[in-house]
């Protein structure tokens, strides 16, 4: 594995590093697709018409994926995200916050190399997401752009983030391919060192999702392919610009981006969870197990149902134009 220095060094640089052999599939990432398939269970359970209903049940995890996706289920993805909905919380908004995950986020290798970029007071961030990403061709047309479940556009993660957040944060994305992930599949792109850019403008693209604007402007750049294979861990900087490209394969290709912040910077979540899972202080770590990290979100739930959202993109970034890419670029 790459030296502490070096490891943070690159990201800073570069804007993303890719740590190979991190994870094992059997031990850390296949108990999540098992909950995932119970979810799937659950959902055949309470939407599949009865006589289908022992049929379906029985499907390996792609066939029975693509048969729930197409009982025009309400924000089916919402099922499948460790995070309450974006808008509408009510007290029975699911969220996929199973015990394997909780695993994943707490994972001891992933936090030995997230503390070689943060340092050693580490805060789980409220944001995370779980993407299955069918291939292209089988998305009902409304979808292809939808980054949980088809292209994700052009965007920096710290733009996601509350205004305070995008000052203050100082955030690592960890992104974990649970199939291998390849350019025909919808791998991530980014381009080298343009995260030096610092936060620009972005905009509310196709769905309310965030944009960066005039993002058309960065397809003269060369990309860098962020491919890997299950087991490697992807780290991106909260300037990295990034964006996934379509899954033209006939398979799936699903990840999960977990993401932390240095304890002492805001999540720019708030009052989604935010804590400790590192810290040389032992009493700081305050959640030790997943129940305790499941009441955390029902709290936050809580807090969200009378204001109605869970987090808001603060769109566009900047009200005039003075950090948009087509300023920038022409400098
Ligand atoms: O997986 C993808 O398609 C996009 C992921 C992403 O933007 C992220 O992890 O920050
Ligand atoms: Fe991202």
């Amino acid at each position: 594995m790459k030296s502490n220095s070096k490891i943070k060094e690159i990201l800073k640089r570069d804007g993303f590093v890719k740590v190979k052999n991190i994870l094992n599939f059997n031990k850390d990432l296949k108990p999540i697709m098992k909950d995932m398939e119970f979810v799937m269970d659950c959902l055949i359970q309470k939407f599949a018409p009865k006589i289908y209903r022992n049929k379906a049940l029985n499907y390996d995890f792609r066939k029975k994926y693509t048969y729930v996706s197409k009982l025009n289920i309400y924000d089916l993805d919402q099922y499948f995200n460790t995070r309450l909905p974006r808008d509408h919380v009510k007290k029975d908004s699911d969220y996929f916050a199973s015990h394997s995950l909780w695993n994943l986020i707490t994972n001891k290798k992933i936090l030995d190399v997230v503390k070689k970029i943060l340092g050693s007071e580490i805060l789980s961030s409220p944001v995370q997401n779980t993407r299955i990403k069918q291939p292209e061709k089988k998305l009902p047309k409304g979808s292809v752009h939808d980054g949980l479940s088809g292209r994700t556009p052009w965007h920096q993660d710290a733009a996601v983030l509350s205004t305070h957040g995008q000052k203050f944060c100082d955030m690592v994305t960890v992104w974990i391919p649970f199939t291998k992930t390849t350019k025909n599949n919808g791998c991530m792109i980014t381009i080298k060192e343009i995260n030096k850019m610092g936060l620009l403008n972005h905009i509310s693209g196709y769905r309310g999702q965030v944009e960066i604007k005039n993002s058309k402007l960065l397809d003269k750049f060369k990309p860098v392919y962020l491919q890997a294979n299950v087991g490697d861990i992807i780290l991106l900087h909260k300037h990295s610009i990034h964006c996934s490209l379509p899954n033209k394969s006939n398979n799936f290709r699903i990840s999960a981006d977990i993401r932390y912040n240095r304890a002492g910077t805001p999540s720019g979540r708030k009052p989604l969870p935010n804590f400790y899972v590192r810290s040389k202080n032992k009493k700081n770590i305050k959640i030790h197990n997943y129940k305790q990290w499941v009441a955390l979100w029902e709290k936050a739930k809580n807090k969200c149902i009378p204001r109605k959202y869970a987090f808001k993109y603060p769109l566009p970034t900047f009200k005039h134009n003075h950090r948009d890419l087509s300023n920038l670029l022409t400098k």
